[in-house]
């Protein structure tokens, strides 16, 4: 008897996008009026991860576009990589991981720029998640997020779900808001802790 082992492509995907559809980025050609310049960026914390912007912890925007981060075993099918910072309004932005390995990994969104000329404009954000599959298994939001004029390291960090991988069989998707809200911290909160 021969066990045939598939590659499953996007083993995990995590997709983010806000402010839409439909989609108002000033980074199209033409830009709608009114355009939406804001930049939200989407992290994915690795099992076992203590801390959100941690190097090699998270995945996000400072790190994780080209090679994405070197995770679990030395085969890169098991890395992810995220496949746009996209800057300008909507996204989407992508994580992906071909084959994770087995664990639990924590999706966080961070409002990082409104790029408002005066005051604050809040982001209103979507998340999915697919697990080796077309159709999402599971989809938070929309949430809407803030900046803090005062201090960035103020702005909205969203800490969204947790989603496990077991040895076989389906992936489990948790939320992780708190009595029914959003789990809504600060990135100078987030900076500390998972
Ligand atoms: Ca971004
Ligand atoms: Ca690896
Ligand atoms: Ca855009």
């Amino acid at each position: 008897m021969t066990t045939v082992a598939a590659l499953v492509r996007e083993g995990l995907r995590i997709e983010m996008y806000w402010n839409g559809p439909p989609d108002r980025s000033c980074d199209q050609s033409p830009a709608p009026p009114n355009c939406d310049a804001s930049d939200v960026d989407l992290h994915l914390l690795r099992q076992g991860g203590t801390r959100w912007f941690e190097s090699t912890d998270d995945c996000y925007y400072a790190n994780c576009t080209r090679v994405g981060v070197e995770w679990g075993s030395p085969s890169p099918l098991d890395n992810p990589r995220l496949d746009i910072d996209d800057v300008q309004g909507f996204g989407p932005e992508n994580i992906n991981i071909d084959a994770p390995i087995p664990g639990t990994y924590r999706i966080g969104v961070h409002y990082y720029d409104d790029d408002a000329p005066v005051g604050n404009l809040p982001a209103t954000v979507t998340v999915r998640v697919y697990c080796s599959s077309t159709s999402a298994v599971a989809m938070f939001g929309p949430v809407t997020l803030y900046t803090d004029s005062t201090s960035s390291d103020q702005n909205d960090f969203w800490k969204v779900a947790d989603v496990t991988i077991p040895p076989a069989g389906r992936c489990l998707v948790t939320s992780l808001a708190v009595n029914g809200q959003p789990n809504i911290v600060s990135r100078a909160e987030a900076m500390q802790s998972r």
